[in-house]
């Protein structure tokens, strides 16, 4: 048994339930607290959703930590089921990572688990619980359990006059089960941070301000795309991290895991929504009213131009200088299972647990020659690593650092990372009901 074990057994011992007071007596102080409970969330007044958060809020609350400084999070477990919290986009050891498949421990029913990591690296990081959810449309990344995780860079570049955190989420309000494949994307609501559309605290601005917003797409299975009427977005970091070319767009396409930093120059002064682009999924909430100072009425909504979303503007568009040392084939395809059902996905032919174990030798560089012969897209998730898309479709591209990318319907996807990380990594689609069925992978180190 190991420190964390022998602690997350005591507490359980002690059957921990009130949370501050017999939490952490043998500890010192922790730096961030999670408590896992239920929640009726009020996302619009007197509309709520039952669901699962950390903290009583959603998100969770923003940790905020400078790179490369230890961190130790105690995280109290207050359901009834065992959970998991993930550190998205770190570099940190399997046993810390919360995904149970690396060979994390799970967090029962009533027991506290002390994390501790050194954080990086820096850029939006985002944690959120890596428990399978299967039809049961309350659980895993269906609930609430999300929150931001912020690492500053040493020399924070700063040029902005204020920063946002925004997180997208889709929720069901009634259903405990699902049992149609096309639920998939069907919600009752949709909120920005924890407020549909006109119902929360606008965001105030001013004339002439940069802001900057840090976008967490932490739905469990939808793909979302933002615009802010009347205004451009120079899109500066993906996934946490510096684009090569930051440019602007009139509209983000951010699948589920994807973040993305945006600054926005406030030079167009009204009543805005920043929302979905999509009208039924702005109506049933996803937006947020921006408001400059001394301005009022209606928040104004502007439809942007169709627009073609691509990661290559945002890259270089030369091919990557050094080659890999080895290439891994994967191929991603899906088995339907009859009507009223989901789907079963495989890799290379077999589902989760009996895809292939990949094994990894420290210091070589890989690259993961994805081909998605299905029709649906697939926002593609690497723990513990970080890539470089080298090629979407055949073309060619280089400099754009990544934990997430999405292989297209019948399309084609290169991503190269050096094996740096050693333990068991997890990869996997992020749409919740496609890993559930099936769509994950081992890689492991040699
Ligand atoms: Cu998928």
């Amino acid at each position: 048994m190991n420190r964390r074990e022998f602690i997350a057994k005591s507490a359980a011992a002690l059957g921990v339930s009130s949370s501050a007071k017999h939490n952490l007596w043998a500890q010192a102080a922790a730096d961030a607290c999670l408590e896992i409970a239920p929640l009726k969330l009020e996302i619009a007044a007197g509309k709520h959703v039952e669901t699962i958060a950390y903290n009583g809020r959603v998100p969770g609350p923003l940790i905020r930590w400078p790179e490369g400084k230890p961190i130790a999070i105690d995280v109290l477990n207050r359901t009834s089921i065992p959970e998991i919290v993930h550190w998205h986009g770190l570099w940190i050891p399997s046993e810390q990572d919360g995904a149970m498949e690396e060979g994390s421990p799970m967090i029962a029913p009533g027991a506290q688990l002390r994390y501790d990591f050194t954080p990086r690296p820096s850029g939006l990081r985002w944690y959120h619980t890596h428990t399978i959810a299967g039809h049961n449309l309350k659980r895993g990344l269906y609930s609430g359990q999300f929150g931001c995780f912020y690492i500053e860079p040493k020399n924070e570049p700063g040029a902005y006059d204020q920063e946002i955190f925004l997180t997208l989420h889709d929720w069901n309000a009634y259903m405990a089960a699902a049992t149609d494949a096309s639920m998939d994307a069907s919600y009752d609501y949709s909120t920005i941070n924890d407020r549909m559309l006109g119902h929360g605290t606008p965001i105030r601005v001013k004339l002439n301000q940069r802001v900057i917003f840090r976008i967490v797409n932490a739905s469990a299975t939808v793909t979302h795309w933002l615009a802010l009427a009347g205004h451009e977005m120079t899109v500066v970091a993906m996934d946490g991290n510096p684009v090569p070319n930051p440019i602007n767009v009139t509209a983000l396409r951010l699948a589920p895991a994807e973040r993305a930093d945006v600054v926005v120059e406030m030079k167009n002064p009204g009543v805005w929504i920043l929302g979905e682009t999509r009208d039924d999924i702005r109506k049933a909430g996803m937006g947020i009213v921006i408001e400059y100072a001394a301005q009022q009425g209606e928040p104004k909504w502007i439809n942007p131009p169709e627009v073609l979303w691509e990661y290559r503007p945002f890259a270089h568009q030369e091919a990557a200088a050094i080659q890999p040392d080895h290439q891994i084939p994967l191929l991603f395809e899906s088995k339907f299972r009859g009507h009223g059902d989901f789907d079963y996905w495989t890799i290379n032919g077999k589902s989760y647990p009996k895809t292939d174990t990949v094994m990894l030798q420290e210091g070589k560089r890989y690259r993961l020659a994805m081909r998605n012969k299905s029709a649906d897209d697939h926002p593609i998730h690497l723990h513990r690593h970080t890539f470089e898309v080298t090629s979407l479709d055949g073309k060619s591209m280089s400099g754009l650092r990544k934990d997430v990318v999405v292989v297209t319907a019948n399309s084609t996807a290169e991503v190269d990372f050096v094996a740096a990380n050693p333990g068991a990594t997890l990869f996997h689609c992020h749409q919740q009901s496609h890993m559930d069925f099936g769509f994950m992978m081992l890689f492991r180190y040699s």
